[in-house]
């Protein structure tokens, strides 16, 4: 142990005991593990409905549920991965924890506010379920909300959108915290060219919280007022327009994609450099891609509205913004392959997740590419080509980046470490369940089957199987992952301050760090990526031992 007691020894404010010291809290460590267990909690959930829908598809006709239910789990499914799992897991969680001690600062600026997005997003998600057992039952219109359906039908759509316009809030409230953060916070000598990678990650995600998120909360007041005054903004009998639903639902809910994806991106950049002992291969190419990916990415929602009939110029020039977004994505894969290349890599369970997650991610961004030319995605529409291509950019980009950071971090937060051989079978498991579960989806999809359907043609039927046999070996594969993380809490095996050689500030604090952060004042590299000390003194033990043989 440390002479110094760590955060979970000292309350702030100080004086609360017990279950208060958590509930009301404003040290971001602790909101950022409050997010975990509650994030962890709702993905388990989701994760159950996704199995359950599989298991019903895996043969035709009636399997283990109606198709009424099969709508529900449906929604429930995208509204919780979307709202609850993807878009707040690694900034509200690793975002929270990690960004204030990677700038050298003791708190975010505003740590109440910052205990407020919690108790937001709690609320949120409370209101989403609360939504399933009241009223008529839970939606059926799926994450998407999609008018005219969303307006006539009778299920609950209003509290449900009430829960997305009140998630949206915590959202921007993070955002605007993130970004005051590192403006103002940053330790003395840090300039923005000497903050991790993560952080930077972080600071453009804010951006498109803060300024995407608003035209999302307008969207679903409009849709609350169209169900309760049906004054008319959507429905053409009375002078509306429902593909303007669409416009603006995709004007936040693609920029939400890049929500989903920077931070995610902005682990694999810290990750990648620490195994492989080198500094990060363009650094300032990647903070620039970054950038460059929420500015191109909020140009880019119509792709999702080629086959609604709008002109042909307009598809056009959709199309070719969204090919524009591939080139600073495609920057940030080839620097992480860069600084790989001639490293000394060292294999361990958070460089693998990394590794899993470039192949499975560059597969969605590849598959992308072909639903954003306009001519195959007439073809690919709504199929379950659709399915695969948006699990292997969320799940295999954003979950399995999650992952990586859960393995990367937890020593850091946790200060105790995880079995290695348990964590490899487990990643294995899941990446092999994976591509067994999604890939056949794709080949489905090119065939013709239809995405959100209940029910399928017979001659599908053996695809549909493969999948949710691949489906079960995934599940299995991620329930092992967290098993042998949760177990670490049994075996308590002390992790040191720096267990992977990290450079970047966070690992230059007690692990689990104090309630301040810093002992003492944090020394600011001149590079957050050299690892110069780092190789000299693994050196200098190797040539300790060998003198003692
Ligand atoms: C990070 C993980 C995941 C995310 C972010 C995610 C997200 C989504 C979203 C947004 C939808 C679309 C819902 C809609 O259109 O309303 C969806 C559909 C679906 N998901 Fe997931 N999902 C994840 C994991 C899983 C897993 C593990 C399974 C199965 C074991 C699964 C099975 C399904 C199925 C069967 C559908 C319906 C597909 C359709 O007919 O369009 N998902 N998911
Ligand atoms: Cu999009």
């Amino acid at each position: 142990m440390t002479a110094t007691e760590s955060f979970y020894h000292t309350p702030s404010p100080p004086g609360l005991k017990g279950i208060w010291a958590w509930l009301l809290t404003q040290d971001h460590k602790r909101i950022g593990l409050m997010y975990l267990w509650a994030v962890g909690l709702w993905f388990c959930i989701a994760l159950c409905c996704g199995l359950l829908m599989r298991v019903e598809l895996m043969s035709a006709g009636r399997t283990i549920m109606g198709p009424e239910v099969y709508n529900s789990l449906f929604t429930l499914h995208g509204v919780i991965m979307i709202f609850l799992f993807v878009i707040p897991a690694v900034p509200s969680i690793f975002g929270n924890f990690f960004l204030p001690i990677q700038i050298g600062a003791d708190d975010v600026f505003f740590p109440k506010l910052n205990l407020l997005s919690w108790y937001l997003f709690m609320l949120g998600a409370f209101l989403a379920v609360a939504s399933l057992f009241l009223g008529e039952g839970f939606p059926d219109t799926g994450w998407t909300f999609y008018v005219p359906f969303s307006l006539t039908t009778d299920k609950n759509v209003s509290l449900t959108v009430t829960a997305a316009f009140i998630l949206g809030m915590s959202s921007m409230l993070t955002g605007l915290n993130f970004i005051t953060t590192v403006h103002r916070m940053r330790t003395k000598g840090m300039g923005w060219m000497q903050m991790p990678l993560f952080t930077w990650s972080l600071y453009a995600t804010s951006w498109v919280q803060i300024l995407a998120t608003p035209v999302l909360s307008i969207t679903l007041l409009m849709v609350i007022f169209e169900r309760v005054f049906a004054i008319g903004l959507f429905d053409p009998g009375k002078g509306g327009d429902p593909i303007l639903y669409q416009h603006l639902f995709w004007m936040y809910s693609h920029p939400a994609v890049y929500i989903m994806i920077l931070p995610a991106m902005g682990v694999i950049s810290e990750i990648i450099p620490v195994f492989s002992r080198k500094a990060v291969f363009g650094y300032k190419g990647i903070v620039l891609s970054s950038m460059g990916i929420a500015v191109a990415g909020s140009l880019v929602w119509a792709h999702h509205m080629y086959t609604s009939g709008m002109s042909d110029v307009a598809v056009f020039v959709f199309s070719l913004l969204t090919f524009l977004v591939a080139i600073p994505t495609a920057v940030k894969v080839f620097s992480w392959i860069a600084t790989m290349y001639k490293g000394a890599i060292e294999m361990t369970p958070p460089l693998y997740l990394a590794l899993i997650f470039i192949y499975l991610f560059c597969v969605g961004g590849l598959t992308g590419l072909v639903l954003g030319s306009a001519g195959t995605d007439i073809h690919l529409h709504d199929t379950h080509f659709v399915v695969a291509h948006f699990h292997f950019t969320m799940f295999g980009g954003t979950g399995f980046a999650f992952f990586a950071a859960l393995h990367y971090w937890w020593p850091k937060m946790f200060g105790i470490m995880y079995n290695f051989k348990k964590a490899y079978i487990g990643a294995t498991l899941a990446a092999v369940g994976f591509i067994f579960h999604y890939v056949p989806m794709f080949i489905l999809g090119m065939q013709g089957m239809p995405r959100r359907y209940y029910d399928y043609l017979p001659k599908f039927e053996r695809g549909n199987f493969l999948a949710g046999f691949g489906g079960f070996l995934l599940v299995i594969g991620i329930i092992l992952m967290f098993y042998n993380l949760l177990m670490s809490f049994r075996k308590r095996q002390v992790a040191p301050q720096d267990p992977w050689g990290g450079t970047t500030l966070e690992w230059s604090v007690p692990s689990p760090p104090p309630l301040h952060n810093f002992v003492e004042e944090p020394k600011v590299k001149a590079y957050p990526y050299d690892f110069s000390e780092v190789i000299a003194q693994a050196q200098n033990d190797q040539a300790h031992q060998e003198s003692e043989k």
